[in-house]
């Protein structure tokens, strides 16, 4: 199944940014020559060994994917792309998403960051506003309003459009798909200019400060937009490797030529953003309502709003570093106002290192009527989405309200409790 890390898809987080004022122009006629990317001796001042390195290490798929990167951008000068993220865009989603940009601007790309769901997390809605990320919030009423035809086409970016709903509408306004790097497991049949995916990288933040290493924007430390676009590189790369817990040797040495640009005080200020007192509110509901069997904690929260949505993975954190349990399941009916929708949300965290989330998760809740996971996940984590279709709305009626969450409620115990402890049948306990 398919997951962002290490807020999964099912997981993750609106916020339009002000354009950003430090915008660095380009020279528009000098950018048709940019000469390539020479190694291993990039130019000595800023990144000066980081070609080095990667020629040391014998990276020598970076360094050709950063060469494919630049034909191909040079083959789109002055064109007008889509950057399309997962719905519940996450830091290192949207840092490489803005590293993609500020290199595509050399080439007279001009690139539009979209999302259609919502930032949930405060880390997220902090990294956003402190670093005036260029990300846009597009719903499904803002894309009626837009005229796809003045865009030449588009990228998929620590995603590969499974996650996003505007994936559909970009395909059928015929823009082809120019730029694909990710780093999940190849999701299907996906026909991209230019691929780079890399399943087995950590970070899609540690593959793109591996283009930036290779030249293809040279970081300067006096540019706030480049210190501020590094550090938000490193937030992505901390926050998809368990802050640096589960980095391997190339994402620690993304993370070590970073260091070199990014901004500790800033990064720390994103890293305190506070919790909503709404978000405090459903880990407190996690608290009271949670049962503990076999050292799994299982917490039901009823009803949230769609942009408090993160505070189900938020509360599966706090629950599983109770003593004597090692894995968390957390889950709430989610309610979206704009489209009445709702969906039961998810989350299950882990510390049990036998325990795989992605099978767990796909045991206890199986496939839809399309043979599609309602969930799934990787290491320590994973999430599930039940759409609720028919079902959705009425709350208007507080006795239905409840009713219907009852029976979800019980539902959902009554599939995890089959796999936490086989011969339970919570409805007689
Ligand atoms: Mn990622």
């Amino acid at each position: 199944m398919y997951l962002n890390s290490p807020v999964t898809q099912f997981e993750s987080f609106s916020l339009t940014t002000e354009p950003n004022p430090e915008e660095v122009e380009i020279d528009k006629e000098s950018s048709y020559e940019l000469p390539p990317l020479t190694r291993p001796s990039l130019p000595p001042s800023n990144n000066g060994d980081g070609g080095i390195y990667l020629a040391q290490r014998g990276n020598s798929l970076a360094l050709q994917k950063s060469d494919e990167l630049q034909k191909t951008l040079l083959g789109h000068r002055h064109e007008r792309h889509l950057v399309i993220l997962q719905d519940f865009p996450d830091p290192d989603a949207l840092s490489c998403a803005w590293a993609y940009q500020l290199i595509a601007q050399q080439y007279d790309i001009k690139c539009e960051i979209i999302y259609a769901g919502t930032l949930s997390h405060q880390e997220n809605i902090a990294l956003v506003k402190l670093t005036t990320l260029p990300a846009q919030r597009w719903t499904m009423q803002t894309l009626k309003n837009k005229d796809l035809s003045s865009y030449q086409g588009f990228v998929l970016i620590d995603n590969q459009g499974t996650t996003s709903q505007l994936l559909s509408a970009v395909q059928q306004a015929g823009l082809p798909l120019v730029v694909l790097v990710d780093h999940h497991s190849l999701q299907g049949e996906l026909k991209a200019e230019f691929v780079d995916v890399r399943p087995y990288v950590r970070a899609t933040a540690t593959i793109f400060t591996q283009y930036l290493q290779a030249g293809l924007l040279g970081l300067d430390s006096s540019i706030s937009q480049h210190v501020k676009c590094a550090t938000a590189l490193m937030h992505g790369l901390r926050s998809d490797t368990n802050r640096l817990m589960q980095a391997q040797e190339e994402d620690f040495m993304a993370a070590a030529y970073l260091s070199r640009f990014y901004d500790a005080q800033l990064l720390n200020a994103i890293l305190q953003a506070n919790r909503s007192k709404r978000v405090m509110d459903v880990i407190e509901r996690s608290l009271k309502n949670r049962i503990v069997q076999n050292n799994f904690s299982i917490a039901g929260v009823g009803y949230l709003r769609y942009d408090d949505r993160d505070a189900i993975p938020q509360a599966a954190d706090f629950l599983v570093t109770e003593e004597n349990v090692h894995t968390a399941v957390v889950y709430g009916i989610v309610h979206d106002e704009d489209d009445e929708l709702e969906v039961v949300i998810g989350s299950l965290r882990t510390t049990k290192l036998t325990l795989d989330p992605d099978e767990f998760i796909k045991e206890a809740f199986g496939q839809d009527s399309t043979g599609r996971f309602f969930g799934g996940g990787r290491t320590g984590a994973g999430g599930f989405e039940i759409p609720m279709g028919f079902l959705s709305g009425g709350n208007e009626n507080s006795a239905y309200a409840k009713m219907k969450w009852e029976v979800y409620d019980a539902q959902i115990k009554q599939k995890l409790l089959k796999l936490v402890n086989p011969r339970d049948n919570p409805i007689q306990s």
